[in-house]
């Protein structure tokens, strides 16, 4: 019954211990913990060293705990920093079987998709798509890669995801492209570069205006928000 007791306290210990990254359990002196049976209940006064936060996290920054001056958070500010951008699997992006690795970089980066389809798009919307390109010689090949099979749309959000999306991307030329981003690891050819972003916080709204109707973009928020931003 001891030896029980004493193992079911100390997985409990070891359990707050790893929801504790920044507040040792063990150093707060005003904890006790009681076993009884097969239950274990941990009695601690200063709750807040038991969650998964320290103390003064701006998040879950209980009233009746205030000690110190609380940090100010400004939710609305952080929301005018957030940016959209469209990200495209282009024709052999998805032929090549390569779709998972590239939305899973998005992902594993913590940037939040709020649009996904599979799509054959039209010359039209390809055209509309490029328009700035139109001039270049590459154009209507361009639009017969782009229009070859079908595609993978994508919008993603975040702050600064434009620009980071860019970087995840790398060079228009992949065997310019660092090793490390996508263009780098898994294409050789600028006419067949498997993903497209956009270049712009603009062309990011432009561009997910043309490629989604509404209705097909999901507002939603990410169990992990707390873990990504401070
Ligand atoms: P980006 O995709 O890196 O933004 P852009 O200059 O906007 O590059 O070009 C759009 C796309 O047009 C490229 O991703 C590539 O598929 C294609 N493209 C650009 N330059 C050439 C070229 O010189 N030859 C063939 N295709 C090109
Ligand atoms: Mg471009």
């Amino acid at each position: 019954m001891g030896v029980f007791a004493g193992t079911t306290a100390a997985a409990c210990v070891t359990s707050s211990l790893a929801l504790t990254p920044t507040t040792p359990f063990s150093s707060n002196k005003r904890t006790t913990i009681t076993t009884s049976s097969s239950k274990c209940r941990i009695r601690a006064t200063h709750h807040q060293n038991l969650t998964a936060f320290p103390s003064t996290s701006h998040l879950f920054y209980a009233k009746s705990l205030r000690t110190t001056k609380p940090r100010i958070f400004l939710p609305h500010l952080i929301a005018s920093l957030v940016d959209q951008t469209y990200i495209m699997v282009k024709p052999d992006g998805v032929q090549r079987g390569v779709v998972g690795d590239i939305i899973s970089r998005f992902e594993k980066k913590g940037f939040k998709l709020t649009g996904l389809k599979l799509y054959q798009c039209s010359k039209d919307l390809a055209e509309e798509h490029y328009k700035d390109l139109k001039l270049k010689s590459f154009f209507p090949k361009l639009i017969d890669y782009i229009t070859s099979g079908p595609v993978v749309c994508m919008a993603w959000e975040g702050v600064g995801v434009v620009a980071s999306a860019r970087k995840l991307i790398g060079a228009t030329d992949p065997l310019q492209a660092e090793p490390g981003t996508i263009r780098g690891d898994l294409a050789v050819q600028t006419g067949r570069n498997i993903v497209h972003g956009s270049d712009s916080p603009e062309n990011g709204k432009r561009e997910i205006a043309l490629w989604f109707k509404e209705g097909e973009l999901c507002e939603w928020t990410p169990v992990l928000t707390p873990w990504l931003r401070e």
